[in-house]
C-alpha cells in the first residue's frame, strides 16, 4: 500500500521555510555553498538554491557529492570525482532526500573533508524517518515521519519521477 503523506504544495512549502531557516541561521547567505548528495539530494539542494535565489537575489553554487566510495558498508570502487565544487572555508549546506541510519552522512563528510576543509557544514535533509546508527541529526528538517524498519519512504522530485512527492510504502 502507497500512501501519499507530502504532495507538491507541502514539499514546496517545507522547502521554503527550510530556506528561510538556512538564512536565519547563517545570518545571511555569505559563503554559502549547498552539496546534495546523489541523486535526490542534489534536486532538492537545486530547489533550495532556487528560492535562495528569489529571496536573496543571489547565486548559490550548487555541487554534487557522490558518497559512493565512502560508504563503510558497500565496496564500491569508482574512480569518478566524488565532488565537484570548492569547499575549502565555505559554509557547506549538506543537502539528502531522506535521512536514517546516518551512513550516509557520515560518508558524505568523510567526502567533504577530503576536498577541503569548509568552515561549516550543516545538514538539510526533506524527511527525517528516523532509526539512527550514528551520532548524527539535521539541522534543517522538511519533515520528521517516524518508522518502522520495513516501511520505505518514497521521494519524487519533479525532474525525475515527474512529479514533488513523498510516500510510504
Ligand atoms: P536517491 O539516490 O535518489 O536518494 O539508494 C538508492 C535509491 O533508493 C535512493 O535514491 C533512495 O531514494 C531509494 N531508497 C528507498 N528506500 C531505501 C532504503 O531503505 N535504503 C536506501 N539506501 N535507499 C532507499
Ligand atoms: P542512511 O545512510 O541514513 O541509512 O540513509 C540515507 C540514504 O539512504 C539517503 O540518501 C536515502 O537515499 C537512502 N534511504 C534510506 N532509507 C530510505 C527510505 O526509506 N526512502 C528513501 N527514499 N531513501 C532512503
Ligand atoms: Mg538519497
Amino acid at each position: 500500500m502507497v500512501k501519499e503523506i507530502v504532495d507538491a504544495m507541502a514539499m514546496q512549502r517545507a522547502l521554503t521555510r527550510i530556506t528561510y531557516e538556512i538564512i536565519e541561521k547563517n545570518k545571511g547567505i555569505n559563503n554559502l555553498v549547498i552539496v546534495g548528495i546523489k541523486t535526490r539530494g542534489v534536486y532538492i539542494g537545486n530547489h533550495i538554491a532556487e528560492r535562495l535565489q528569489q529571496l536573496e537575489s543571489a547565486e548559490i553554487p550548487v555541487g554534487q557529492l557522490d558518497i559512493s566510495s565512502y560508504r563503510d558498508d558497500l565496496n564500491e570502487i569508482t574512480d569518478k570525482q566524488p565532488l565537484d565544487v570548492n569547499v575549502d572555508g565555505k559554509r557547506v549546506i549538506l543537502v539528502d532526500d531522506v535521512l536514517y541510519t546516518g551512513r550516509t552522512i557520515r560518508a558524505a563528510l568523510d567526502a567533504l573533508m577530503d576536498n577541503g576543509r569548509p568552515a561549516v557544514v550543516n545538514l538539510a535533509v526533506l524527511v527525517d524517518r528516523g532509526h539512527r546508527e550514528l551520532p548524527i541529526r539535521a539541522d534543517f528538517v522538511g519533515k520528521n515521519i517516524p518508522t518502522s524498519a520495513m516501511e520505505r519512504i518514497q521521494v519524487n522530485v519533479e525532474e525525475i519521477d515527474g512529479r514533488d512527492s513523498v510516500e510510504i510504502e
